[in-house]
């Protein structure tokens, strides 16, 4: 059985479906802090858990007999920037809840890292797989410490730790939730509602991103992987490209020429934004585990718009 935590986030819902899809809605525990209703509490086993009660964690995995470990529950980056020690507590709290859970039932692990994982002094273009992680916010000392404490538990206890360095992950069925790449995700919601947007993220701003099926994708072909073969196991790099709020816009408007793209520059925002590298280098996740992101950004663009002018003609129809 799968246990999943954070499975009401922009990533676990998705996963969580696509999950129960491949191996069977029996086989998929869902769970978050709270159950706010999400068609993913009712498609399958849903329970509340807090990632900070490592006691309550161990008794649900037990007693679900879960085999596998997908750690999903974090602050993002705004958010951790905000609320620092809140941060510490959940992120790192329930990280090794996670790792002691999976040690002691001798689950296979994975759990996300970020672009967030390097800093200003990381190489920009073109990041390489290995190089110096010096992050400057409290998400990516979170994401650094993730890395090394899950290849401490592989290292220590054999655990099968794995995982995967995102960038900004774009999609349409949850909104993502104080993160610093959010500005992408809510550009195509704005394009769809209002015919243009105000970003927060300014023009020239390179970040990695990708699409949430690839994504969704890259974690259940890491997972099933042969282990042999991974030289590396926390932190893959993988990205399906690197794009500034223009290159957006533009992309967009080849589906909608009217749209409109605004700045209104969020300084905190914008100084983690500058921090983080503006592409990255993903060969070591194609030489040993055969990623492949399959949607570049006019696909991507094509999707989400037509992803969300349907919802927002059905909403109007209700
Ligand atoms: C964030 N979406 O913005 C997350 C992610 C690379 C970005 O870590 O915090």
């Amino acid at each position: 059985k799968i246990l999943v935590t954070g499975a009401l986030g922009q990533i676990g819902s998705e996963l969580v479906a696509k999950l129960r899809q491949i191996y069977g809605a029996d086989q998929v525990i869902a769970t978050d802090v709270r159950n706010n209703g999400h068609e993913i509490t009712r498609s399958g086993a849903f329970e509340t858990l807090d990632v900070t009660d490592g006691k309550a964690m161990f008794e649900m995995a037990k007693k679900h007999q879960a085999d596998t470990m997908i750690h999903l529950a974090a602050l993002l980056s705004a958010t951790a920037e905000e609320k620092p020690l809140l941060a510490w507590n959940l992120n790192m709290g329930g990280l090794v809840n996670a790792l002691e859970v999976s040690r002691e039932l001798g689950c296979q692990f994975f759990t996300p890292s970020s672009i967030g994982a390097f800093g200003p002094s990381t190489p920009k273009d073109n990041t390489p797989q290995d190089t110096i992680q010096r992050p400057t916010t409290m998400y990516g000392v979170n994401k650094v410490s993730g890395e090394l404490l899950c290849d401490y538990y592989f290292h220590k206890y054999g655990l099968d730790t794995r995982g995967i360095r995102f960038p900004g992950l774009i999609s349409y069925v949850t909104p993502p939730g104080g993160g610093t790449t959010d500005y992408a995700v809510e550009i195509y919601y704005a394009a769809v509602n209002q015919g243009r947007y105000a970003s927060f993220i300014d023009k020239g701003t390179y970040m990695d991103m990708m699409y949430m099926p690839d994504a969704l994708n890259a974690i259940v072909q890491l997972m099933e992987a042969d282990a042999s073969k991974l030289q590396h196991r926390n932190a893959f790099n993988v990205t399906a490209m690197s794009v500034d709020p223009e290159a957006i816009s533009a992309s967009i408007r080849q589906v909608m020429p009217s749209f409109v793209l605004e700045y209104e520059v969020d300084p905190k925002r914008q100084a983690i934004a500058e921090s983080w590298p503006n592409s990255i280098d993903a060969s070591a996740a194609a030489r040993e585990w055969g990623f492949k992101a399959s949607y570049d950004l006019d696909a991507m663009t094509k999707d989400m718009l037509a992803q969300l002018s349907s919802r927002e003609m059905l909403a109007k129809k209700a």
